[in-house]
């Protein structure tokens, strides 16, 4: 096991073992099973191109010749910034055979967040494409390299300029000399959307994210028949995994990418490629129903629409089935483990009421108050869980695991749910120090680190504001030093430091002071409803 990724006790292990949920499968024997059983059916579909199950797999056997050839080994981090292309599949599933471990940055990352995990996972590559929507991740991959000489691979999908290209990394495949690679070997580090300062890095094994993809499959009902449309950035663990793409080809069914989720790019996809899945995150889910009406494409094939990562408001839930004609599944997921489905088959009320219910019979779970006891059925707490694949600890983080676990192995997943009485959970709110923006997650620590390194700073608090679109943005508070700066000028400040720009706080307020706790402590509580009741009053004003 690598070193600094806390696991489960041999007793779970035995358990989860014999009740049949981790199987001794591995992403590298999975995908070779695929090929051999049905080489030719086409695994991905990319543009015109279309990639079958052998193809993929040999790709990936003659990469992962390169990649040891470059000296990448087992159990080496590497970090992939790679967009909706096939090539992240056959990077992935190369670094999987040799045992080497993505990191999965998104490519919204900026030097800020990609030398952190550069320099904290000790990378020993970064995989990134030439350019992606306009950006040249080039000039990110030079920030980063000068800040960290000894990130010894930068590797480019495309022209790779004075890196090392990907494209000539294709050797002779030679199966022979992979390492061996167990099933409870972790298969890659997952990014956590964080609360406290940066992301954590999610260790998960091959174990225990294939048997959440296999449930994930079966809930979602995929087929060799099924086409999953990858519309959100295929790193985030929601289209990664439930069932999202690797799910589809655990399923040996077709994943089609698209190079973002708008109707312009999706819907003639769907037409086209008779997608049958798909998910998206609510602002998404918004746009897509606005623009269905409107437009001509055929969406008939489409049976599974989900929308997951942000609470969906069941007014909008419920308008899913008569204007996209299809079954609406509501997906409540964390990058930690824990996923919750509404089932296929489950009445309306349930659909657009609840987030689901846990996926796995083995997944335990708590709502318990302020001190840790569990509330009475049906009241509001804090969401606790544990299970077959809920990670036991983050990677390297001893100190911070002790927090976010409880002693018996529960991760608190600061979120604050009811249960009702069918078991289904609805999310109430949060109880981390987080911004779900849309679905993007911003730890407000974060962002108020960087918030404090300008001279004119003198304190930061970062909190939500509702919105009607992305349902939460988020708002800094500043008490400057004495002149304030300008708001501009702090998010152009941000920016420079290299901060992604979901992270760019959307509105500024200058203040003397914050209100405060009954211990002291900045009331965040208290300035989430003032920054709140101040955007109802000028709403009130301008109608
Ligand atoms: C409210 N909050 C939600 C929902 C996630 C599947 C789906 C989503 C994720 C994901 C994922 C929510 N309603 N339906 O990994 O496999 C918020 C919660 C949660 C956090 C996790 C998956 N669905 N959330 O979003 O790691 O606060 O995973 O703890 O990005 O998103 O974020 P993340």
């Amino acid at each position: 096991m690598l070193a600094g990724c806390p696991t489960w006790p041999d007793e779970f292990a035995e358990k989860y073992r014999k009740e049949g949920c981790w199987r001794g499968e591995t992403f590298g024997g999975m995908l070779r099973e695929r090929a051999d059983k049905h080489g030719n059916r086409i695994a991905v579909t990319y543009g015109d191109a279309h990639i079958s199950y052998g193809e993929l797999d040999m790709r990936a056997d003659r990469l992962a010749a390169g990649f040891l050839e470059l000296g990448i080994k087992k159990e080496d981090r590497v970090i992939v910034q790679l967009p909706n292309t096939p090539e992240f599949f056959e990077v992935c599933f190369a670094l999987f055979r040799i045992g080497a471990l993505p990191v999965f940055a998104l490519p919204s990352h900026r030097q800020s967040e990609i030398a952190y995990f550069c320099e904290f996972a000790e990378a020993a590559a970064y995989i990134i494409p030439d350019t992606h929507s306009r950006f040249d991740y080039r000039v990110l991959a030079r920030q980063v390299r000068s800040k960290l000489p000894e990130l010894r691979n930068v590797i480019v999908a495309g022209d790779p300029e004075e890196f090392q290209g990907l494209s000539d990394l294709y050797r002779d495949a030679d199966p022979g000399r992979h390492p061996h690679v167990k099933p409870d070997d972790v298969a890659f580090l997952q990014l956590s959307g964080g609360s406290t300062g940066l992301s954590k890095l999610i260790p998960r094994t091959h174990d225990d994210y294939i048997y959440s993809l296999r449930i994930s499959a079966d809930i979602c009902r995929l087929d060799h028949n099924s086409v999953y449309l990858a519309a959100l950035p295929m790193a985030h663990n929601y289209p990664l995994s439930s069932p999202g793409v690797l799910g589809t080809l655990y399923a040996g069914a077709r994943v089609v990418l698209a190079e973002g989720p708008s109707p312009d790019e999706t819907f003639p996809l769907i037409e086209k490629e008779r997608v049958t899945i798909t998910g998206v995150v609510p602002p998404i889910a918004l746009i897509w129903l606005e623009a269905a009406s409107s437009r001509s494409e055929d969406l008939s094939s489409l049976e599974v629409f989900q929308v997951g990562g942000a609470k969906f408001s069941a007014e909008a839930a419920r308008r899913v089935k008569s204007v996209l004609g299809c079954t609406l599944q509501q997906v409540f997921g964390m990058a930690e483990g824990l996923v919750n489905y509404t089932r296929l088959d489950d009445p309306e009320d349930i659909v657009v009421n609840t987030q689901g219910k846990p996926m796995s019979p083995f997944d335990e779970i708590k709502v318990v108050d302020e001190n840790g006891r569990d509330v009475e059925p049906g009241q509001t707490g804090e969401l606790l869980t544990r299970g077959p694949y809920t990670i036991r600890g983050y990677y390297k983080a001893e100190e911070h695991n002790a927090k976010a676990f409880t002693p018996d192995g529960f991760y608190r997943t600061g979120d604050l749910v009811k249960v009702n009485s069918s078991g289904y959970l609805i999310v109430e709110g949060r109880a981390k120090d987080q911004i779900n923006r849309g679905g993007e997650k911003v730890a407000a620590e974060e962002v108020e680190n960087h918030l404090l390194a300008h001279p004119s700073v003198h304190d930061a608090a970062v909190v939500s504001m509702p919105d009607d679109f992305l349902g939460e943005r988020s708002c800094a508070y500043i008490i400057p030093r004495d002149t304030p700066p300008a708001a501009a000028e702090l998010k152009q400040f941000l920016r420079e430091r290299g901060l992604a720009a979901y992270k760019i706080p959307d509105r500024v307020e200058f203040t003397d002071s914050f209100p405060q706790t009954g211990v002291g402590k900045v009331s965040k509580k208290a300035l989430r409803q003032a920054i709140a009741e101040k955007m109802a009053q000028a709403a009130k004003a301008k109608q």
